[in-house]
Parts: C-alpha cells; structure tokens; sequence
C-alpha cells in the first residue's frame, strides 16, 4: 500500500475525514523540505491551518534529505508515533529523523515530546504553536543531549517565531552526532566493543543483590564485556512486561544512549517476551545471565565435545524463545558479539532447531560412549582418579600445575576451563594417580548447561576423590562452597570421599585461615606455591590408601 493510499484508508475510515483534508494530508508526501531549515513559514501555516480545521495534532517524520517519511495524525492533545523499528540506529547514533508537529493549545515542548525524542532518538523534535486565529506561531524545539556532568537528557531551544528561526537542522545533528561519536571512541578501549548496562530489577533487599551483581560484573568482564554502569532497581513487585516501570525504563535507555551502551545485561533470568519487550522498547540488545554464561561457554570451547555441548546447551536455551517477529530474534540469536549457534540462525525455524538438537544429541552420546570407555580402560590399569572440582575461579586449575607441573590455563577470569584435562601425579611413595580438572560451578547454572555438560561431569562418578577447591579470600565462600555441595549432591556424588581445600591461605591472615580451616574441617593451601601443599598432599594419599 502507498503511504498516499494509507491516509485514505486509514484516516479516511478510522477518523471519517472528509476528501479534501485528505487531499490535503496527501500532498503533504509530495513535499520537499529544506533538510538546513526546521520549517518554511508556508508549510507551518499549511500544517497549523489544516490542524485547526481538524482539531487535531499533525505530524511529520523528516528524514535528513527533506523527504517526509510519514505524516501523523493525533488528537487534540498528542499524536502516536507509529513504529519505526525499520529505521535501525547504530550506537551514539540518532534515528535519522525528526519531528516536526502541531499543538493546538500553544503549548511547549511536552512530557510526551521528550519521552518521543529520547525513547526514538530523534534527531529533533518541534512543536508549531497554532495561534487562536489558526496561523502557526511560535516553534519550540528540543533535542538529546550527550553525557554531560549536570545529567540533563534534552536541550530545550529558545522558542523562535516561524520564519525568523536561525537553527540549521543538518548542522545541530551533525555536531551532536560527532559530540557522541567522540565519547564512545574515546570509551572504545575494549576490543570487543560490547559497552554494557548491567541491570539488577529486584523486591529483595539491596544488599543481597549487590552480590549478585558483583559477580554479574565479573561474568560480563570474563565474556569480555565493558562494563559502564551497574543499575540496582528495587521495587515493591517486579512488572510481568519490562521488570521495572516504563519510566524508569525511558530514564534508562536515555542512560545508555548517552553512555553509548549497546547491551543491557539482566541479572534476572528473562523470558522471551520480556526479551522481546525490552528490546523492542530500548532498541539495545538485552540478554540475561544464562545467556551471557553460555557466551563465555561458547567463547571458551575448544575441544570438539566442548563445542558440542555448548551449542546443544545454546540451542536448548533459544528454541523456546523462536516464536514471533525476527528482527528482536536476531538480536537475541546473536548473543555478544553474534557468537549464537550457527550463522544461519535467522532462517532457522524451530523444527531445524530440534533437528539439530537430536544430532547433536547422538553426538554427544558417542562421546559419552568414548568417555566412558576411556575410563575403564583407566580403571582396569588400577589408577586411582582424583578429581578437582570447585567454584569457578577458585584456583582449579592452577592447583592441577603446581601439583603435576604442568602448564594448564589458569586465569583470573570466570570459567577459564572448559574442558577436563587429566594428568599424572607420583606421590612420594611411588604411588601413582590420575589427577583430573573440572569446569568450574556457578550460583544459578543454567540447567540447560548442566544437561550439557553431563558427560563431562560423568567422569566425576568414577572419581575415587575429590578435592574441592574453595577460595578462601573470597567474601562469600562459604555460600560458593555450598552451591558446589548442593550440586554435587544433585550430580549423586555425594558418596564420594571429599577434601576440602581453602585455596588462596596467601591472601588472608593465618588466624584467619586456620579458624575457617578447623571450623569446616579443610585444608590451608595456597595453589601458587609448592611447599604449602605438604599437609594436602598427605591427605590426599592417605584417602586414596583405604
Ligand atoms: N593469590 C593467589 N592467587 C591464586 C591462587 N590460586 C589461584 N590463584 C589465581 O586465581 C585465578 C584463578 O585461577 P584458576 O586456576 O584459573 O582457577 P579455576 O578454578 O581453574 O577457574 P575456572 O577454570 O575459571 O573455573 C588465577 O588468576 C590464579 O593465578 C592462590 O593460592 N593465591
Ligand atoms: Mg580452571
């Protein structure tokens, strides 16, 4: 349909205006516009006479050559921007558009005119002011502003009277672009460019979520996020639609607007229409925490079961939220950086998921098989396994090097290790074992991830004992060390022989450590060092004896 022929459907049935008002709204898409000027005294008077006569609001979308992409019609009091999810927008960058409308009571820029031009960033947003004698007026215009120390979001111009106005629109756009452009080169210190609002929408007390938020930021730094701002938004209930109140909502996509954000992180798990929502409101990518631990785990995988497992874990998570429109999906398929499973993730439609989904099932069965085989030819050499396991970042890895000399990855990043790795370790007696290193655990791991990750854990069943890592410089260790226990006891380890280990003695007081150490009967080590291994290591070989 043609836009001439929408004015005649739509407003001709919805508003029965009569033909030559349509004619007239009509012609308003055959014009030309100045792009330098707000607007020619001849077409304010157009606009306010035809305005007046209708006793409504009329709008129009100008884009930045002049031309009209749609003409408006409101009621007496505010007008509806339609959708303008087809005119996408980079960050730092405005729409493309601004509008330029009537009001009939000569009012100023309203409430809802600064609402219009943050949520759709606008390049610009006036007002013609209709006179009582229905002649345009004054003209009031208001655009965005960029991070500034004051905090202010908009610029609200001088009223000027039509035809004597000095603003030169391409000009004000260019420079407010360049001025936004400038801070996010400026901030672009991160490879990767995500440049994240990490969110928290919460009815539990602040400071239970302030944790939850830390580690958030720790999960968004390892996934190779930048991180601009935490946001902790505590309310009496959570709203089913956006979590939080639209208004808070605006006051937040104006944030990241002006920070040049181009992600929100949600601590809180999202379903899909809320993704949607909030997607579709703020124009931002918006994941939650499951998603972005699947992205580390996609970023991380290397070996091919690793991948597979992450993928099936990817595809699982996703195939629940393949419904509806796929301009919000394709921002959701793409995780960060669009690293989802598969590039052709736009076309696929849920049966080719679940298709993928079965493959990849049986492949990751063979595996298992693999695995499984594996071990016992382990076993039948009669080689103890002892198996690390812990809260991600707890000093795993780094234990597995010191105590067999090996180089594995270590870092100070959350789920550095993927991939179990096995190694030999000769205790002073001669005795051998098979020591092994583990994926790290998370408070909340998405369930989808633990199904995927079953075969790796499976080689924990034949673990004759497990070491559990704790980070003993960590605030809230004891909580880490209870969701490690709780999933083992999920896993149906809990039978197995267990020594804990406070890692990381190096950190914290030596009163410290030996009070946590008697009161939850564990062992001071600290992973970096050799000689603090002596007392583990006996325990280690004392439990492998029986
Ligand atoms: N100060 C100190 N740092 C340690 C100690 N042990 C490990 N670290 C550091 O802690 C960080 C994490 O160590 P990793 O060995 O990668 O931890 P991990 O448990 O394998 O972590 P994931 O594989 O990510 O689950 C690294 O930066 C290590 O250098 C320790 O005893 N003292
Ligand atoms: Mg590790």
């Amino acid at each position: 349909m043609s836009k001439e022929s929408r004015i005649n459907r739509i407003f001709g049935q919805t508003f029965g205006l009569k033909a030559l008002h349509l004619k007239k709204l009509q012609s308003l898409y055959r014009r030309q516009i100045n792009p330098s000027q707000i607007v020619s005294p001849e077409l304010a008077n157009f606009l306010a006479q035809l305005s007046f006569e209708l006793n409504r609001q009329i709008g129009l979308l100008i884009n930045r050559k002049g031309g009209i992409e749609t003409v408006i019609l409101g009621d007496d009091q505010s007008i509806v921007i339609p959708s303008l999810s087809q005119f996408r927008i980079a960050a730092g960058r405005l729409k493309g558009l601004r509008l330029l409308h009537t009001h009939l009571k000569r009012e100023p820029i309203s409430e809802e005119d600064k609402m219009d031009l943050a949520l759709l960033r606008l390049d610009m947003v006036t007002a013609i002011a209709i006179n009582s004698n229905g002649q345009a007026g004054w003209l009031y215009t208001a655009h965005l502003l960029t991070n500034n120390p004051e905090g202010r979001q908009w610029m609200i111009l001088d009223p000027e009277p039509v035809g004597q106005s000095n603003v030169d629109v391409i000009g004000l756009v260019r420079s407010l672009e360049e001025e936004w452009g400038r801070k996010i080169v400026s901030k672009k210190i991160h490879p990767q460019g995500e440049r994240a609002i990490l969110i928290s929408v919460t009815t539990r007390p602040r400071a239970a979520v302030q944790e939850s938020m830390q580690e958030l930021e720790e999960l968004a730094r390892s996934a190779g996020l930048w991180v601009l701002e935490t946001v902790i938004q505590s309310r009496k209930e959570i709203s089913p639609k956006f979590l939080m109140g639209k208004d808070r909502l605006s006051g937040l996509s104006i944030r990241a607007l002006q920070l040049g954000a181009t992600l929100l992180v949600f601590d809180q798990d999202l379903n899909p229409s809320q993704v949607r929502s909030l997607t579709d409101f703020t124009d931002l990518k918006v994941i939650d925490r499951t998603q972005l631990i699947l992205d580390i785990f996609a970023q991380r995988a290397r070996t091919r079961e690793g991948k597979l497992q992450v993928e099936m874990a990817q595809l699982k998570y996703i195939l629940p939220r393949l419904v509806g429109r796929d301009d919000a999906l394709s921002r959701l398929t793409g995780g960060i950086g669009g690293r989802g499973p598969g590039e052709t993730r736009l076309e696929i439609d849920r049966r080719r998921v679940r298709d993928k989904i079965h493959r990849l099932q049986k492949g990751l069965e063979a595996i298992r098989v693999q695995r499984k085989q594996r071990r016992e030819k382990r076993n039948r050499k009669g080689l103890p396994v002892i198996s690390i396991v812990g809260y991600t970042n707890a000093g795993k890895s780094t234990l597995l090097n010191t105590l067999t000399h090996s180089c594995l990855k270590a870092e100070d990043l959350y789920f550095a290790t993927l991939d179990p790795t096995s190694r030999r370790l000769r205790f002073p007696k001669d005795r051998e074992v098979i020591i092994t290193d583990t994926v790290g655990f998370i408070k909340n791991l998405p369930q989808d991830l633990l199904t995927a990750f079953r075969a790796t854990l499976e080689e924990l069943e034949e673990a004759d004992l497990l070491l559990h890592v704790i980070d003993i410089s960590h605030p809230r260790f004891e909580e880490q060390m209870q969701v490690v226990e709780n999933l083992l006891a999920e896993l149906e380890l809990s039978l197995i022989p267990i020594v804990r280990v406070f890692n990381k003695a190096d950190l914290v007081s030596r009163e410290y450590a030996d009070t946590q150490c008697s009161r939850h009967q564990a062992i001071p080590v600290c992973a970096l060092q050799e000689e603090t291994l002596r007392e583990l290591l006996e325990a280690m070989e004392q439990a492998i004896r029986v």
